[in-house]
């Protein structure tokens, strides 16, 4: 893979975030008060990201931090940004279908790449629009950025599910699990028992087969879970802490291994296809895809999960071509 040099010359680094939402606003307080970056919050709507950007300014002096945190509707203010994250869109509405969330989002994504690279053209684009793999495939193309530049946020956010899940059934602490989930975003995710420990131990060890299939159910369904308890918008608190993890992977150069949205060019026997797989973030993005070694129901899993993304790639195609 070819690397260029990062873009992050001096700190404090500068965050922005597109889209002012429930991900948005969550991502943006989380990124100020762990003092990773300043931050600019950036929305369609006139006075909103204004508001909680001045919200969030106010409550410095009580969270003890000095990160600067601007709000506002004009991508001027988002100039030499080192990460970019996309959060811009809307929610799915009765009625309307996957295909048309992805042609009305993939427009608000295609026309936020292409306002915000013109301002900070090194940067890193990190997507969390649904639908995620599509979002991501079409940021990479309007931004004309290397593959390792551009990445989808889903894998954390749903591995951290399984952990939570994996935690509560066995009555242990979250922090001793680490959970592993590749694939698409969506119904097709692959969750993997057997690199999901429990301290080194692989839970395939610690219960039957029946708990793990229960608890995988659960984790795939688990955005749909928390829409049906909230009636109105979806998870916001998970998604946006499974986004700072990346962010500060990135900016603090720290080389988590993390299961990230891609593009794949031959690993896992993929190619030319967004999708989930773990990889070292450092300041350069995607530093490296790590490719395990999967049985032969994991690979099948994983390639199911990829050929439901490719699928749609012709729709990405025509959008793309159009614009
Ligand atoms: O795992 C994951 N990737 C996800 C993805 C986890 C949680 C949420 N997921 C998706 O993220 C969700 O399905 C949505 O597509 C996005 C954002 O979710 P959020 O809950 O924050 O949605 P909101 O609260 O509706 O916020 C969206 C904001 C809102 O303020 C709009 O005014 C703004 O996006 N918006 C825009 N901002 C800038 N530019 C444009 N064009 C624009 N259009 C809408």
């Amino acid at each position: 893979m070819a690397l260029t040099p990062s873009t992050i010359a001096c700190f404090p680094p500068r965050v922005t975030v597109v889209g002012s939402g429930n991900v948005g606003s969550a991502l943006a307080q989380r990124l100020a008060e762990k003092n990773l970056a300043d931050v600019v919050l950036l929305d369609v709507v006139e006075g909103r990201p204004q508001g909680l950007a001045l919200d969030l300014m106010q409550a410095r002096g009580i969270e003890r931090h000095d990160r600067q945190i601007i709000g506002t509707n004009d991508y001027a203010d988002t100039a030499n940004s080192d990460v970019v994250v996309i959060t811009a869109g809307l929610p799915r509405k009765p009625g309307m279908s996957r295909d048309d969330l992805m042609l009305i989002n993939g427009k608000i994504v295609l026309e936020v790449t292409k306002q915000a690279i013109v301002h900070s053209p090194n940067t890193i684009f990190i997507v969390v629009t649904n639908p995620l793999d599509q979002m991501t495939h079409i940021t990479w193309k309007a931004s004309g950025l290397p593959v390792h530049q551009v990445m989808g946020m889903a894998g954390v956010l749903d591995s951290a599910r399984f952990q939570t899940f994996v935690a509560m059934e066995l009555g242990v602490s979250t922090s001793d699990i680490s959970a592993t989930v590749l694939g698409s975003h969506g119904d097709l995710m692959v969750p993997l028992p057997r690199y999901t420990t429990v301290n080194g131990i692989s839970i395939t060890e610690l219960m039957d087969a029946d708990t793990i299939e229960q608890l995988i159910d659960r984790t795939r369904k688990g955005g749909a879970e928390i829409v049906d308890l909230m009636k109105t918008g979806s998870a916001f608190y998970a998604p946006s802490s499974s986004t700072c993890v990346m962010v500060e992977s990135i900016l603090l150069n720290k080389c988590r291994i993390l299961p990230v949205t891609t593009y794949l060019q031959g690993q896992y026997g993929l190619r030319d296809v967004f999708v989930g797989v773990p990889c070292r973030l450092g300041c350069q993005g995607i530093e490296s895809v790590l490719e395990l070694d999967l049985t032969e129901a994991e690979q099948l899993a994983l390639h199911q999960s990829a050929e439901a993304v490719r699928q749609t790639s012709d729709r990405i195609e025509a959008l793309l071509a159009s614009s």
